[in-house]
């Protein structure tokens, strides 16, 4: 593990495992790559990311908490987690063999002025074969607490016109593009315009299908709902900070606590969120 300056001069931590490397940027906590040898990038990043402290890193793996969306107009979207600066508080070798890192956020004075809430949050990610990541919120204080979170991960594909995601069919799901309407999923979902949905009581494994010789498996715990986002042509020529024809190599599949999946976490209590994300040979057996 070795801790440099990167775009910006934000600080990040590089994990060289023997299976796979990935980046982590302290600012967010945000995973900005992950590549098993072999199998080439599985994160989308955009070339056009803002790294200023002030900003969240557009690509990767952004920490939406504690809301998703923005609930006020005055407040930041996706809460402030992803632009807070983390502090690293552990780094360790396992001997599967992966390597490990944790970064904790702890409420502050700035923190308290946006959400009157003390917790303590750490992100686990864990390289190896897989990259997996686990948010764990702690309640601190004295009152339940009420958190959404988000791990809001962009997955590279190489054409959106091949992507098939498995493992919705049959789910429903809210339809942020059509006034949160409910909608029932039939078959696996295939992208030719913006979506932007929450598919309420997930199973905890979905593929992404791309068309390369490789497919995505993501399997997640701790989360009731799974958000599945492409901006396509008008919302990506919209996002400064998002190249126009970003949406052709993209995916976000997003595991969540949010909507109706609001998890309130007792005095004392932890919840954590779980997504683990593996490259795996398209032709393999058939999907779990
Ligand atoms: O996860 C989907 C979503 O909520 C979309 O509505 C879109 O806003 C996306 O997140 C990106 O949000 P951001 O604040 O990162 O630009």
């Amino acid at each position: 593990i070795a801790f440099t300056l990167g775009n910006g001069d934000l600080p990040k931590a590089i994990l060289l495992a023997e299976d796979a490397t990935a980046e982590i940027y302290l600012h967010g906590a945000h995973v900005s790559s992950f590549h098993r040898h072999g199998w080439g990038e599985m994160l989308w990043m955009s070339d056009e990311s803002n790294f200023r402290t002030d900003r969240p890193i557009r690509g990767g793996v952004p920490i939406c908490w504690p809301w998703f969306g923005q609930p006020q107009p005055e407040l930041p979207q996706h809460g402030f987690a992803r632009t807070s600066q983390w502090e690293v508080i552990e780094t360790k070798a396992h001997a599967d063999p992966s390597l490990e890192i944790a970064l904790r956020l702890t409420d502050s004075e700035a923190t308290r002025q946006l959400w009157p809430h003390p917790f303590e949050l750490t992100m686990r990610v864990i390289v190896g074969r897989d990259l997996t990541m686990q948010l764990s919120c702690l309640n601190t204080g004295e009152e339940p607490l009420d958190a959404e979170a988000a791990l809001h991960t962009y997955f590279h594909v190489q054409d959106i016109d091949a992507v098939r995601v498995a493992g919705l069919d049959g789910r429903s799901y809210i339809d942020k593009l059509d006034a949160m309407q409910g909608k029932p999923q039939a078959g696996e979902l295939t992208i030719d315009r913006e979506v932007d949905r929450i598919y309420l009581e997930t199973p905890d494994a979905v593929t992404i299908h791309d068309g390369a010789e490789r497919r995505i498996e993501i399997q997640k715990s701790g989360s009731l709902s799974t958000v599945v986002w492409n901006p396509w042509i008008d919302k990506s020529a919209a996002m400064a900070d998002f190249p126009n024809d970003g949406y052709r190599t993209m995916v976000c599949v997003e595991t969540t606590n949010a909507a109706d999946d609001v998890r309130t976490i007792q005095p004392g209590e932890v919840h954590t969120i779980t997504q683990s994300c593996r490259c795996e040979p398209a032709t393999g057996p058939a999907d779990p």
